[in-house]
């Protein structure tokens, strides 16, 4: 069975508790149980996690090898500043769809620059909550799972 980890980085156990004009009013867990019923749906198996700790992602990135077949990855802030990020994912041979709840093109110009990009297969933003799905329908089609 096709098996996806949704990992979210720093500051997204807060989602739906703080600055809901920015980031909305769904919080995590809701989140993450859409991300389990779409598994459901499409017949494949989800495992979520999130991390405020850049060193427990990396770890997270590496043990994905020979463990999940693709990543939906929400960096948050760590998108913008983190090598280390972007290393651990070129070096797995690990499929990663970048998720962005906001438009990070259309916010402050820091937000626009992502070291995921480069390495990932392709970036979603933009789309709030619905973007997990859309990431998980992306990594399914680009993994050639049959829904
Ligand atoms: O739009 C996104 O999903 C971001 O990855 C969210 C990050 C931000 O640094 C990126 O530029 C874009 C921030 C996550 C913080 O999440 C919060 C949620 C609720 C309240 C406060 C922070």
């Amino acid at each position: 069975m096709t098996s996806l980890l949704i990992l979210n980085g720093p500051n997204l156990n807060l989602l739906g508790t703080r600055q809901p004009e920015v980031y909305g009013k769904t919080t995590l867990a809701e989140v993450e149980a859409m991300c389990v019923d779409k598994a459901k749906a499409c017949g494949c198996s989800v495992t979520c996690l999130q991390s405020n700790h850049e060193g427990e992602l990396v770890d997270t990135i590496q043990a994905a090898r020979g463990t999940y077949d693709g990543i939906v990855l929400n960096a948050g802030a760590y998108t913008h500043t983190s090598v280390a990020l972007m290393d651990a994912i070129a070096s797995v041979d690990v499929p990663v769809v970048e998720l962005h709840l906001s438009n990070i093109h259309a916010r402050e110009e820091f937000r626009h620059k992502s070291y995921i990009a480069p390495v990932a297969v392709g970036q979603i933003c933009g789309f709030g909550p619905d973007g997990y799905s859309l990431a998980m329908d992306a990594l399914l089609s680009y993994l050639g799972h049959a829904q």
